[in-house]
């Protein structure tokens, strides 16, 4: 019988990491995942929906071990235990904003967190450990008008995106230096039903839901202008495995070729409530108004307007459709339909045990 490959995942219990690891495991890896000690016992309820697949425990093995990517000696000692074939580095301080006001930790996190797994690696001369790097298309900072891709060059506006690149750049250094087999995926916003809840698009469609069946509130948000390439996350995780089935490590933009304003974002979401949504004013001055109740329901405020904005990001993703015969399916409109659809589930599933 075929060995079965063994994955370790940083970040499992984030949005990406615990799609990628029902992903590996109907792929048939053994899969091990890195979870911090949090003051909530449980942090793993993205992790919950392969916990309940009734085939889970006959089938699949799902292991996970307390660390952090900080802690440079647990992350060896778990890595030299389980001796993966191929290390999914997702683990981040991944929120933009936040960044800007906790820089020191985020690049702890971020940079240092990488170069701690790179490391590991580096000094296990047993096994070629494949590596795979969450790169980001925050990197690049706003490029108006511009199909960015692996060639374009990077100019980071936050702290988030210079502790990425400084990331990316490990990871290229690593693979230049000594041959270890490390991939950077610069990924562009990917979404989805288990999106963190205070980035935009999840924030909206979290209060659309709410909206629906409340009629009040209002949702306050930032620059409604800022436009990104929004792709659908588990397709984005199918990417990020076939890097690293690739016949070489490379760095790899995955991205949809399209993007949408915050803006066009909340008509969508609206539209799937029957609401329709029409805006007043400028900057953090601009209202959203439901077109029928004439009642404001979304408002752009200062407090939300990050310091150097990332107006507008666009991938190019030719590269991984050439290469690795990847390319993006869900469309803008059926991301956001999927993601209200999904809310208002939630929504009547929390009222129901509150
Ligand atoms: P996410 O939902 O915020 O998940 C981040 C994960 O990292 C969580 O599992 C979190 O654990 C873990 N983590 C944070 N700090 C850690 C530490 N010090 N040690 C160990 N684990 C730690 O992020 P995501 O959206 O899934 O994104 C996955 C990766 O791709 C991140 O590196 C992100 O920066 C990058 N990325 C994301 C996008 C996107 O659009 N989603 C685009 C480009 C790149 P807790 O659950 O305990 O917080
Ligand atoms: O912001 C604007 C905000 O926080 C998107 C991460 O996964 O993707 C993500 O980073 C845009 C920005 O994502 C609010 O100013 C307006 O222009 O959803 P976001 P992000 O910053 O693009 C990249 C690729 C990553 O790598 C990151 O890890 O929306 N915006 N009003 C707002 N954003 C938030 N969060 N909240 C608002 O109220």
């Amino acid at each position: 019988m075929k060995r079965k490959k063994i994955a370790f995942i940083t970040g499992i219990t984030g949005q990406d990491g615990s799609i990628l690891a029902e992903f590996l495991l109907n792929k048939n890896y053994i899969v091990h995942g890195l979870k911090r000690r949090t003051s909530t016992l449980y942090s793993t309820h993205r992790l919950d929906k392969i916990y309940q697949d009734k085939n889970f425990k006959k089938n699949k093995t799902l292991i996970l071990h307390y660390g952090d990517v900080t802690d440079g000696l647990s992350c060896s000692q778990i890595i030299k235990e389980i001796m993966p074939d191929e290390i999914y580095h997702l683990a981040a301080q991944s929120h933009v904003a936040i960044s800007q006001v906790t820089p020191y930790y985020t690049t702890m996190v971020d940079s240092i967190g990488t170069l701690n797994i790179l490391e590991v690696i580096k000094s296990i001369k047993e096994k070629k450990i494949k590596f795979y790097n969450a790169a980001t298309s925050e990197m690049y900072g706003t490029l108006k008008g511009k199909y960015l891709n692996e060639k374009t060059q990077f100019a980071p506006q936050s702290p988030y995106a210079s502790s990425k690149l400084l990331s990316y750049w490990f990871t290229k250094n690593y693979r230049d230096s000594y041959g270890i087999f490390a991939s950077n995926g610069i990924l562009f916003n990917h979404e989805g039903a288990t999106r963190g809840e205070n980035f935009v698009t999840r924030k909206i469609t979290r209060f659309v839901a709410k909206y629906h069946y409340e009629k009040k509130n209002i949702l306050y948000l930032g620059n409604l202008s800022a436009r990104r390439d929004w792709g659908h996350a588990p397709e984005y995780v199918v990417a990020m495995w076939k890097m690293l089935q690739y016949k070489k490590p490379d760095d790899f933009v995955i991205a949809t070729n399209e993007a949408h304003s915050v803006r066009e974002f909340l008509i969508e979401a609206f539209k799937q409530i029957g609401v329709k949504i029409t805006f007043k004013g400028t900057g953090s001055n601009e209202v959203g108004i439901d077109a029928k109740t004439k009642k404001i329901i979304v408002k752009s405020i200062k407090y939300y307007y990050r310091p150097n904005e990332v107006e507008a990001l666009i991938g190019n993703y030719s590269k991984a459709r050439k290469l690795l015969n990847w390319k993006p399916k869900m469309k803008f409109k059926s991301i956001v339909k999927l993601m209200v659809k999904e809310d208002l589930k939630i929504y009547l599933k929390e009222k129901n045990n509150s």
